[in-house]
């Protein structure tokens, strides 16, 4: 691979070789990354990535078009079958625009959206502070329960109080499974829109591994790159209930994406994302969801046998959100900088009520899709928890002090021995040798 980029750039070269080599050495353990398949990366590096196509299939501004319709109508029908929808955009970037797009097509400026509070693991496009979501609109966040479950009589009060045009369910730090029926109930309740964001889930649902939001939701927003293992971009899908609730939902949404956010769509990506919605719609996609929830229940029950401390106390999904409290507040850094450093790759991440703040988390996020993409099972889930729990129990003397200088001196002594240290050498070594008994699917 790369032969052409070897000859005629070789500094990039050396740069491509280098990530290959990291992600073929080491283990990916955030929740939100997988492996995509040769065939997705084949796509994705097609010409179609050469031709502009703004506008939709048969509706074009531009001539050329006849296999970028085919091939975005491919993948829509393929999105539609396989969740199960009358409607799928398949043009959005990322999630962000996506998220975006949905809001301003259906509601006006300065109207109340509802999603789940970032530092409890909401997203920022779910109306953080600090998000465009919440200049534009009026952001009512929701929480976490102390026990890491989402407060859902605090959402009726919210909803009935603040009568949102939109309530959005879903995120990226959500250990249990989403309760969408819950959810529909206090929307229909106050005539809001139900939006899903099931971005980390969605491989899940296709795999039938989590219940799926369709028939309680108006629209269903999700990212492809995560679970459902496509490349990054996203989707946008209106319900049968999306429709029932307004006829023009579609048309909204897709006028929204473009000429309302967006210009042309990246053909090879929605290419990419047909390639994997085919791979998803396989009996072999159910065994590969059914071992993600099992790989990452068995880490979750081998870190507490170690006697680590997990949000929820365990998990549903894909995910594990670890409370590292227990050793000091504010560790998640320091933790996720020395798994790094094994080649384990999991990050610091805030947990419900965290007693520090979203620089210096006293959480970390694990996940096992792209473990499990590689073929991983129970037994490498037990050595990874051992890994973690070594790490953990090594670096405890480092704490984070509460003012800004001793905060920078620490880090900077803890940066250090991580070079310094020889004891994490022979972990680097062990992680390594495993991870080279299970292949990276695009890597050869
Ligand atoms: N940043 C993504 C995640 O890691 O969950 C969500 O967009």
């Amino acid at each position: 691979m790369f032969t052409t980029i070897q000859n005629n750039d070789p500094q990039m070269f050396d740069l491509l070789k280098a990530e290959e080599d990291r992600q073929r050495d080491g283990l990916t353990l955030i929740p939100s990354e997988n492996h995509t398949s040769a065939a997705v990366l084949e796509a994705l590096s097609s010409v179609l990535s050469d031709k502009y196509a703004e506008g939709y299939p048969g509706k074009r501004y531009y001539p050329g078009n006849e296999v970028a319709d085919k091939v975005e109508s491919l993948t829509r029908d393929r999105a539609k079958s396989l969740f199960g929808v009358p409607h799928a955009n398949v043009q959005p970037y990322s999630g962000s625009p996506a998220n975006l797009a949905i809001y301003s097509a259906i509601c006006e400026p300065g109207e109340t959206i509802m999603g789940l509070n970032l530092l409890d693991g909401g997203h920022l496009t779910h109306g953080w502070k600090f998000s465009m979501t919440s200049k534009f609109w009026k952001s009512i966040p929701y929480h976490m329960t102390a026990d890491g479950i989402i407060d859902l009589d605090e959402v009726r009060r919210l909803a009935q109080e603040n009568k949102p045009k939109v309530i959005v369910c879903g995120g990226t730090a959500i250990p249990r499974a989403i309760p969408f029926a819950e959810f529909a109930k206090i929307a229909d309740e106050v005539g809001a829109y139900l939006m899903a964001d099931i971005s980390h889930i969605a491989g899940l649902i296709a795999g039938g591994q989590h219940e799926s939001p369709v028939s309680h939701c108006h629209i269903v927003m999700t990212t492809t790159h995560k679970t459902l293992r496509g490349p990054r971009g996203a989707m946008i899908m209106v319900t049968q209930k999306g429709l029932d609730k307004d006829a023009e939902l579609a048309d909204k949404i897709d006028k929204a994406i473009i000429p309302g956010l967006q210009g042309g769509p990246h053909l090879n990506t929605i290419a990419g994302i047909g390639v994997a919605l085919l791979e998803a719609a396989k009996p072999e996609f159910k065994d590969y969801a059914a071992k993600i929830v099992a790989n990452a229940k068995t880490l979750a029950q081998e870190l507490t046998t170690h006697g680590l401390k997990l949000v929820s106390g365990g998990t549903d999904n894909h995910l594990i959100l670890m409370d590292l409290t227990t050793t000091g507040p504010g560790r998640g850094m320091f933790v996720d900088l020395a798994l790094d450093r094994i080649g384990l790759c999991a990050n610091r991440n805030t947990i419900p009520n965290d007693p520090s703040n979203a620089f210096y988390p006293s959480g970390l996020r694990l996940g096992s899709p792209a473990a499990t993409t590689r073929g991983m099972g129970e037994a490498e889930m037990k050595m990874i928890a051992h890994w973690i729990a070594q790490v953990i129990e090594h670096t405890k003397d480092f704490q984070l002090p509460d003012n800004k200088e001793g905060r920078l001196a620490t880090i900077k002594q803890f940066k250090e021995s991580l070079k310094t240290d020889t004891w994490y050498g022979g972990l680097r070594a062990e992680i390594k040798e495993l991870c080279n008994k299970f292949p990276v699917p695009g890597i050869s």
